[in-house]
């Protein structure tokens, strides 16, 4: 049977009159055998009066019967009025549960400190500084209770970080990323509102969450493996988990009629233990070797340098065979199915690599390269300049040879530097792809060029005006 919840607490629609976010989801209606919650809140160092907006907004907005716990993780605060001070003051909130975590974990093994210690249902993770709206939890349990792999997040509105007021935001965002998995807001396109005939209630499917407001089955959490426990202290933790849900037969909405305001601050009031950028970024290359598949290049093309930290991301293959246990779909299923509007071409150029002063394109036979009429229908003629700046043919790769200016084939590796080329122009400091392919690990610029008597190439000195080492791919799909 379902009710409606906004008939039942009429005192609560009344701070909405007049609002839209009212009016629109005053007459939504919901199972009235909604699974609870256990709500789980980390915090490190959260500021009194804000940690406690957060829990009474929660107590004060939500069923009763819906709540089974809240549950502070105090992620080994420094601050001494978050110790016994705040275990007496919460002793007046029975359901109010607190873990002091004796040392630092970091947000990521912190959430799956209260994960295991909950009780209910679903669970329902929220930051420390929030504020949680009319008729927020209802909607989030109610998609979990139609399909136990759905995993909703409300609409994270905004908490003012100067003044603590709310504003609400714009309807239809979805969260998305853009290389190298950034996370970001992006609205639906209008031809698919129209298309769907979406409304302002409807959930919207999102390829990514933001991270950290959302709700889950339990058991399913579980099911999933939770987080990679490998993830460090903060960050790319939602990559993950988004990933791992879709690609792995669950869902992720966003549910309009649910809205938690959040404050978003610039800088992090507390430290990181190793760097802060270095930490992110080897939690993503962790993600990235994990579930892009050949996306991966995409990646670290977009951000060479965390090709270096491949040695330091720890042990991946308890995350490898999880993904494999699961049956999870690939990458490119993720692409098709939940994010086609992705940004992701197969390479950085594509097709033939034609000699701007000859007129002749390169071609690789046995496994060696030479330079032939150009024609579009050859094979040998086909290659790709990948995200990692590699000359390819299925899995040779165009390279300098040990043998001085020498041009060779190897089997590709994406690892080794000695097989890069930087196409650009010597004449101009954009960063266009374009005339030289320059040799990336040499101390003095030497160039790919066309030798004319033999149809050969080698590799020569750089000079700009040298027509022999210009050279054009087919198409390029980036500038
Ligand atoms: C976003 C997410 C956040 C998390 C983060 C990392 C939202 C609104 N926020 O950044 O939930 O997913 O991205 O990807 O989606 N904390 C700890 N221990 C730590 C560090 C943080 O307990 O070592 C707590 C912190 O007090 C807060 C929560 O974890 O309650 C998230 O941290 P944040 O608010 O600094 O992250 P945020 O909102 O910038
Ligand atoms: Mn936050």
């Amino acid at each position: 049977m379902v009710v409606n919840v906004w008939e039942q607490k009429l005192l609560y629609t009344r701070h909405l009159k007049g609002s839209p976010v009212g009016s629109r989801c005053s007459d939504q209606m919901v199972h009235n055998d909604l699974p609870h919650t256990s709500i789980i809140m980390c915090f490190v160092d959260e500021v009194w009066s804000t940690l406690i907006r957060s829990v009474f907004s929660v107590l004060n907005r939500s069923p009763p019967h819906l709540v089974k716990e809240i549950i502070l993780v105090d992620d080994s605060s420094t601050k001494a009025y978050l110790k016994e001070n705040l275990d007496n003051f919460m002793k007046k909130f029975p359901k109010v549960r607190i873990l002091h975590l004796k040392e630092r974990h970091g947000l990521i093994r912190a959430r799956l400190a209260g994960a295991n210690m909950a009780t209910g249902d679903v669970l329902t993770f929220l930051d420390s500084h929030v504020e949680c709206n009319v008729g927020w939890l209802e909607p989030l349990l109610e998609q979990v209770r139609i399909n136990r792999k759905k995993v909703s997040c409300p609409v994270i509105e905004v908490i003012n970080d100067k003044d603590m007021s709310y504003m609400t935001v714009d309807n239809f965002q979805r969260g998305i990323f853009t290389w190298p998995m950034n996370f970001g807001w992006k609205p639906i396109p209008t031809e698919e509102l129209k298309k769907h005939k979406i409304t302002d209630k409807d959930p919207i499917r999102c390829p990514v969450m933001a991270g950290g407001l959302f709700s889950i089955d339990r058991k399913y959490f579980y099911e999933l493996g939770t987080y990679d426990p490998g993830l460090d202290v903060w960050g790319g933790e939602n990559m993950e988990i988004s990933f791992k849900v879709w690609m792995c037969g669950g869902e992720i909405e966003i549910i309009p009629c649910s809205r938690v305001g959040h404050i978003f601050r610039n800088d992090n009031p507390y430290s990181f233990p190793k760097d802060r950028v270095k930490t992110v970024e080897r939690n993503l290359a962790r993600v990235a070797e994990v579930w892009l598949d050949e996306y991966k290049e995409l990646f670290y093309g977009h951000g060479y340098h965390l090709l270096q930290e491949l040695n330091n991301i720890g042990d991946l293959t308890e995350q490898k065979e999880l993904r494999k246990r699961l049956q999870c779909k690939s990458f490119q299923w993720y692409i098709d199915h939940v994010y086609p509007d992705l940004d992701a071409p197969p390479a950085r150029a594509q097709g033939r690599v034609k000699n701007i002063a000859l007129g002749k394109c390169l071609s690789l036979r046995n496994s060696s390269v030479s330079l032939e009429s150009c024609d579009a229908g050859v094979q040998n003629q086909q290659f790709n300049f990948t995200w990692l700046r590699l000359i390819r043919q299925k899995d040779l790769c165009i390279s300098p040879a040990d043998v001085k200016n020498q041009v060779t084939v190897s089997p590709c590796d994406n690892l080794n530097g000695d097989l890069r080329w930087l196409h650009k122009s010597l004449t101009t400091f954009q960063p266009v792809l374009t005339d030289h392919f320059v040799v990336e690990n040499s101390k003095q610029p030497m160039c790919l060029e066309a030798e004319t008597s033999h149809g050969l190439v080698q590799i020569n000195v750089c000079s700009p005006t040298n027509q022999l080492q210009k050279w054009r791919f087919d198409k390029y799909f980036t500038p």
